[in-house]
C-alpha cells in the first residue's frame, strides 16, 4: 500500500468519525441547555414559594405583634382573617375582655345584639369586655356569612 493511500484512508476515517461525532455533540448540548432551562424554571418556582412564605411570615409576625399588644389589654384575641373569625367560638369567664383584630384588607365588624366593634379597617382592633354571662352570637355586618360565638360563664 502506498503512503498516500494510507493517509487518504486515515483522513476518510477521521472525516467519518467527525461527521458522526458532531450531531451527537449537538444532541448532548441540546440536552445540557434543556437541563439548564429546567433548573432555571425550578429555581424560579422555588423563589416564588420563598416569597410566598416570606409574605405569610410577615403576616404572622404582624398578627403576633398585635396579639402581643393585646396581652397587655385584652384577655383573649379573635383574629379576623380570610373572612373568618379565628377562633369562631370561645368560652370565657365573666369580666374577661376580647380584642377583635382585622387582618383582612376588607373592612369587617363583630356585631351582636348587645355589643358591636364598629367597622374595623385592616389592622384595626377593638376590645370588648364581657361582664354579663350568656351566649353571644355575632356576625360581620358586611358579610353575614361570617359568624362567631362567645360564651361568657
Ligand atoms: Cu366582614
Amino acid at each position: 500500500m502506498k503512503h498516500a493511500t494510507l493517509i487518504g484512508i486515515v483522513i476518510a476515517i477521521v472525516l467519518l468519525l467527525g461527521g458522526c461525532a458532531a450531531p451527537a455533540k449537538d444532541v448532548a448540548m441540546e440536552q445540557d441547555v434543556n437541563v439548564i432551562v429546567e433548573q432555571a424554571d425550578e429555581a424560579d418556582a422555588q423563589m416564588e414559594i420563598i416569597s410566598d412564605i416570606e409574605e405569610v411570615e410577615a403576616d404572622v409576625a404582624s398578627a403576633e405583634r398585635l396579639e402581643g399588644g393585646a396581652d397587655e389589654g385584652a384577655d383573649m384575641v379573635v383574629v379576623i382573617r380570610d373572612f373568618k373569625f379565628q377562633p369562631s367560638a370561645m368560652t370565657i369567664p365573666a369580666g374577661a375582655s376580647v380584642e377583635f383584630i382585622n387582618m383582612d384588607n376588607a373592612p369587617h365588624t363583630a356585631t351582636s345584639d348587645s355589643w358591636d366593634t364598629g367597622t374595623l379597617a385592616k389592622k384595626q382592633s377593638k376590645v370588648i369586655v364581657f361582664d354579663e354571662p350568656g351566649t353571644y352570637e355575632y356576625v360581620c355586618q358586611f358579610h353575614p356569612g361570617m359568624r362567631g360565638q362567645i360564651v361568657v360563664e
